[in-house]
């Protein structure tokens, strides 16, 4: 049938007042109002977009994938020509299981590898130094020497697949093992491909798996990158990631701005050096997050792409080489936005993610695992995470075209909207002298502590809803999809209990076997040589650095002399650390994010004329608070000083999140906090708690080393006059299964995810009560 006839064309005028009626407004604006949500970083987002929201100019300009300033792709043709590669992070204890584990990975529809490693190898520790007795083997492979890095890599010809490798504190000594085993496996330095992570600068912001203070370790990243361009002009010689901060609290501008400002410094460094910027940029490559914010993700990498572009031109016009401009990255689903209530619904959350992740363009693609909230996956989970993907590149048909969301008026307005803000914060990272100098000043840290403080707040208050965890909780739990384990140490679902099976490691049988592997080996070497090798590794960290890449100057260059004679990766780090030292940080916590957030988000859900239940559930939340806050200032009269909680780190875990976190919220709560330093041992820990004579030591817990860590403290807790009536507390990913054994132990409460703060602290508080703290 014709259309109606009309005069003029529908005006979004028009549009708002259908709008006002259709909610019963007392006028368009107020509509308008009640219609536009605001993302947690301030952007506004409408609920209707039309052409007179997007740049037709800009459109126009920017119309074609494989162009300047590529926001819509790196290539002409994207997936329709080759999909984004599927590769999966992982590393399993020893290197023959992880080998084990990267072969079936091949098999089975894996395009890449990706390496993790465990925590002893990032901060540059062999497996038998006494700092490391919890970590090694625990979140990742646990590598001491070339030897291991052969055996990692046994059988995979390291030529045709690419291996993406974490890496930033020990990036030397992990880069050297993986030179000198591919050639001593017959694939010359200049068949590799592959990424490695070398991102130190955001290591400063988040996640902590530094070894050397900043200026000396942007140094080693030049001396990786003209060795890299000079040897190896396959391999990616950065992975600039934002990952990490949003999984540590920013919202998608500021990870995008944080890390455009991070490529920026790191080809400052680069020409520094004296190498061309052509010869680096483009093997500079990124990773970013993707949260559950799904329109923002898309929008984030379409800016991401457009920016950097403009960027390298802006900052290097001596650029020629067209890939020098293109932003290509790897993109990881949120393992923050996983919940260990009712994990099955992770496998949803993580395929909405990787949706996000492809069509916004990403090159590769990570996809977590169900039960990545509560422990490492098995090769169930892992089986599922990857299927994911496989389902999406080969069942959707989300592979034929080309940025399906350019041209939308929601996509393209909200690209702009990202883009702007992200921009904003690289000019205040620049106007600040470079992310070099701000990660010395450190407010872009605090910046994404502050974040996070705010999130836990609006979770906590009910405001950002978490389907299992803050709204339609599970009352008991049904039973669970009949789901078989593929491995011995498969995950299965247990019928009873709606849970999973979780993957267990023996965390002192790895290390134990790998301490005999490393004694094998230094028997085994010529020590003169070792010995050598390693002064030449201190004499280069020590001489000027620049483009040459001789052993003389380059660092990488004479770890890789070092590790032909099989010196170790805690030696290589050593022989380093002794001209530039060992990084400590200092410790700080966030006042008053937590508690502003909390109101401001139980005041917008009161008075957004909500409806009488949620009225209701917000004057609970509020008569919680106050119901703690006055809890812990009747503890403060009665013991004549406020609850005083230590929050620790223990081993080599830098994923400080959580600490944070409860540091900021127990801070806004009332209590007295005191914050240790990262990566301190049991002992150091309960030196701690005597001297700030602490009611309560809590420890945060991310990396798995809780059994073998948490018993040490309480033993040593209980032992020392002074400390033996301190309540200990552990909170983090600990899997339900571990928690009877820990209270066995002596810990008096355990937090997993998903915990509220305001019911932690009161717990915490009536606990204290009881035993009448002092
Ligand atoms: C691809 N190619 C194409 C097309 N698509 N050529 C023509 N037309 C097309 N449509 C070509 C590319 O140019 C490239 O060629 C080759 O195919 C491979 O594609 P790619 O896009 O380069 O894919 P890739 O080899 O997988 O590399 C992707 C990245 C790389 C992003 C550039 O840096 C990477 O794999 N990053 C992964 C980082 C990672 O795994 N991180 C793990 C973080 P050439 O080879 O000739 O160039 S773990 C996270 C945890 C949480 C942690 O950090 O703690």
């Amino acid at each position: 049938p014709p259309l109606p006839p009309r005069d003029v064309a529908p005006s979004p005028a028009e549009w708002l007042e259908r709008a006002a009626a259709e909610l019963r407004s007392p006028s368009p604006a107020a509509a308008e109002a009640a219609l536009t949500r605001h993302t947690p970083e301030g952007i506004p987002i409408k609920a209707l977009y039309t052409s007179a929201d997007v740049s037709a100019e800009r459109l126009a300009a920017e119309a074609l994938p494989g162009v300047h300033p590529y926001t819509r792709g790196v290539h002409a043709t994207m997936y329709t020509h080759r999909p984004w590669t599927v590769r999966q992070y992982s590393g399993f204890a020893t290197a023959e299981e992880s080998n084990a584990a990267y072969k079936a990975a091949l098999g089975a529809g894996g395009k890449g590898l990706s390496v993790a490693f465990d925590l002893a190898t990032h901060r540059g520790y062999d497996s038998d130094h006494e700092r490391v007795s919890g970590d090694v083997g625990m979140a990742g492979v646990a590598i001491d020497s070339v030897e291991d890095m052969k055996r990692l890599f046994e059988g995979i010809p390291l030529d045709e697949v690419s291996v993406s490798m974490t890496m930033n504190g020990a990036v030397v000594p992990v880069l050297a093992f993986f030179i000198v085993a591919a050639e001593e496996a017959g694939v010359p330095a200049s068949a590799l491909r592959g990424t490695i992570q070398n991102d130190i600068l955001k290591e400063f912001n988040v996640r902590n798996t530094f070894i050397y203070p900043p200026a000396p370790s942007l140094r080693l990243i030049s001396d990786i990158m003209a060795y890299c361009s000079a040897e190896m002009p396959r391999f990616n010689t950065i992975s600039v990631s934002g990952y990490h901060m949003l999984e540590a609290g920013a919202g998608p501008a500021l990870e995008l701005g944080l890390t455009l400002a991070d490529g920026l410094e790191y080809l400052r460094c680069a020409k520094r050096a004296g190498l061309a910027i052509d010869a680096v940029a483009p093997r500079v490559s990124f990773f970013f997050g993707i949260s559950m914010d799904f329109y923002g993700e898309v929008a984030k990498l379409r800016a991401a792409r457009r920016l950097w572009a403009n960027l390298v031109l802006q900052h290097f016009p001596e650029a020629t080489d067209e890939r020098s401009f293109k932003l290509r990255t790897h993109c990881q689903t949120s393992g923050y936005s996983l919940t260990a209530a009712e994990p099955w619904n992770n496998v949803v959350r993580t395929t909405v993610e990787a949706m996000a992740a492809v069509l916004g363009g990403t090159q590769s693609l990570h996809t977590n695992a169900l039960d990545e909230a509560m422990a490492l996956p098995t090769p169930f989970s892992s089986r599922v995470a990857r299927n994911t993907q496989l389902i999406l590149a080969e069942e959707t048909g989300l592979t034929g075209a080309v940025d399906p969301w350019g041209g939308s008026y929601l996509m393209e307005a909200l690209t702009d909207a990202v883009a702007d803000k992200a921009a904003a914060v690289v000019e205040e990272v620049e106007a600040a002298g470079g992310m070099a100098v701000a990660v010395v000043d450190g407010w872009p840290k605090a910046r994404i502590e502050e974040a996070a403080a705010r999130k836990q707040a609006r979770v906590d208050s009910g405001a950002d809803v978490v389907v299992g965890v803050n709204k339609y909780v599970q009352e008991a739990a049904p039973s669970a999809p009949g789901a078989t384990a593929e491995g011995g140490s498969g995950a299965a679902a247990d019928d009873a209990g709606g849970r999973v099976s979780l993957l267990s490691i023996d965390a002192s049988a790895i290390c134990a076997a790998q301490c005999e592997r490393l004694a094998a080996i230094k028997a085994a070497r010529d020590d003169a040589a070792v010995a050598a090798a390693l002064a030449a590794v201190t004499a280069a960290a020590a001489a000027t650095p620049g483009a040459d890449t001789g052993v003389a100057t380059n660092v990488l260059a004479a770890a890789v002399a070092a590790a032909r004679v099989r010196a170790t990766l805690g030696e290589i780090s050593s022989a380093i650390e002794a001209v530039y030292g060992r990084h400590q940080p200092a410790s700080s916590v966030v006042r008053g994010a937590y508690s502003s957030a909390y109101d401001a988000a139980s005041a917008a859900a009161g008075g957004g004329g909500g409806s009488d239940a949620h009225a209701a559930a917000d004057d609970a939340e509020a008569a919680e608070l106050r119901r703690v806050t006055t809890l812990v200032s009747d503890f403060a009269a009665d013991a004549g000083r406020r609850p005083r909680l230590l929050v620790a780190k223990l081993g080599q875990d830098g994923h400080d999140r959580g600490a944070k976190v409860i540091s900021a919220g127990f801070g806004d709560l009332g209590y007295d906090v005191d914050v240790s330093p990262l990566f301190a041992t049991p002992a150091e820990v309960a030196r701690a708690a005597l001297e700030a004579d602490v009611h309560a030591v809590g420890v945060s817990s991310q990396a798995a080393a809780h059994r073998t860590l948490v018993p040490e403290l309480v033993t040593r807790l209980r032992s020392q006059p002074g400390t033996r009536d301190v309540a200990v507390l552990v909170g983090g990913v600990i899997p339900e299964e571990h928690y009877e054994e820990l209270r066995a132990q002596g810990v008096d409460l355990v937090f997993g995810p998903g915990t509220r703060i305001p019911d932690a602290a009161e717990k915490v508080v009536r606990l204290l009560r009881e035993r009448g703290g002092d």
